[in-house]
C-alpha cells in the first residue's frame, strides 16, 4: 500500500508545473494553474518569492480548491507550516532548508516530501533521508531561480538515471526545443517554471510538449 497516496499521481507525470506570477505574463497565479490543470498537467508546484505570507496563504487556500477537485497533486514550495495549513500534497525543500527528519516528524507519513539536489553526494544522502523525490537541476542555465548554482548539466542527470531509485524530476532550463534531450536520457518527468507559465496559450505550449514527448509518461 502506497501511505502516499498523491505518489500515484507524481509517479505517472510527465510535466511538473511551478508557478512563477513574476513570469506569468500579468496573470494571476490562479488563473495559471486552471490553465495548467486545463492542459491536463497532474502536480502543480506553488512558487511564490513576491508575495507576504498571508496572500501566500490565501492563494494556496485557492490553489488546494481548485487542485483538489481536478485530483491534481498540489506541492507548496519552500513553507512547512504554509503546506500543513491549507492540506497540501507535499511540501518541497532546498538544501538549505530545515532538515528532512524534522520535516517528515511535522508532516506525518501522508505528505511527500521533495528535495532539490544539485550533485550526486546530494542524491545519495536524499535516499537517506526518506524524500518522496528529487528535483535533479539546474539541468540548462535558467535566470528564474536567483539563487540558484550553476547548471549541473546532463552529466549529474545520467548520474541519477543509472544510480538513484527513488523517483526524480528534472528542472532548470528546460524548454520545448531541449526537453528531448532531457527525456531521452531517462527522465521521466520534467519540471518547468517559465516554458509554461510565461506561454501565451499554456494549454497549446502544453500540448506541444507532449507530442514531442511521445508517450514518454511514466515517471520512476
Ligand atoms: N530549481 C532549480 S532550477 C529552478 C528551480 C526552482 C528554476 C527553473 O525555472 P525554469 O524557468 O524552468 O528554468
Ligand atoms: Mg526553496
Amino acid at each position: 500500500m502506497n501511505v502516499r497516496p498523491a505518489m500515484t499521481a507524481l509517479l505517472s507525470a510527465d510535466l511538473y508545473g511551478i508557478t512563477s506570477e513574476e513570469h506569468s505574463m500579468g496573470r494571476r497565479n490562479v488563473e495559471v494553474v486552471s490553465l495548467m490543470i486545463e492542459a491536463g498537467i497532474k502536480v502543480v508546484q506553488y512558487r511564490e518569492k513576491y508575495k507576504n505570507m498571508a496572500e501566500k496563504y490565501s492563494e494556496c487556500i485557492e490553489l488546494r480548491e481548485i487542485t483538489r477537485q481536478a485530483g491534481v497533486a498540489f506541492i507548496v514550495n519552500d513553507y512547512v507550516d504554509l503546506a500543513i495549513m491549507v492540506d497540501a500534497d507535499g511540501v518541497h525543500v532546498g538544501q538549505d532548508d530545515l532538515p528532512v527528519n524534522r520535516i517528515r516528524e511535522l508532516v506525518g507519513q501522508h505528505m511527500i516530501i521533495g528535495l532539490s539536489t544539485h550533485s550526486p553526494e546530494q542524491a545519495r544522502a536524499a535516499t537517506e533521508m526518506g524524500v518522496d523525490y528529487i528535483g535533479v537541476g539546474p539541468v540548462f542555465a535558467t535566470a528564474t531561480k536567483k539563487d540558484v548554482c550553476s547548471p549541473v548539466g546532463l552529466g549529474y542527470l545520467d548520474y541519477v538515471v543509472k544510480n538513484i531509485n527513488i523517483p526524480f524530476v528534472a528542472i532548470g532550463g528546460i524548454k520545448e526545443h531541449n526537453i528531448d534531450q532531457v527525456t531521452g536520457r531517462g527522465a521521466h518527468c520534467v519540471a518547468m517554471v517559465t516554458e509554461i507559465v510565461g506561454a501565451e496559450d499554456i494549454p497549446a505550449k502544453v500540448n506541444r510538449i507532449r507530442s514531442i514527448l511521445k508517450g514518454e509518461s511514466t515517471f520512476r
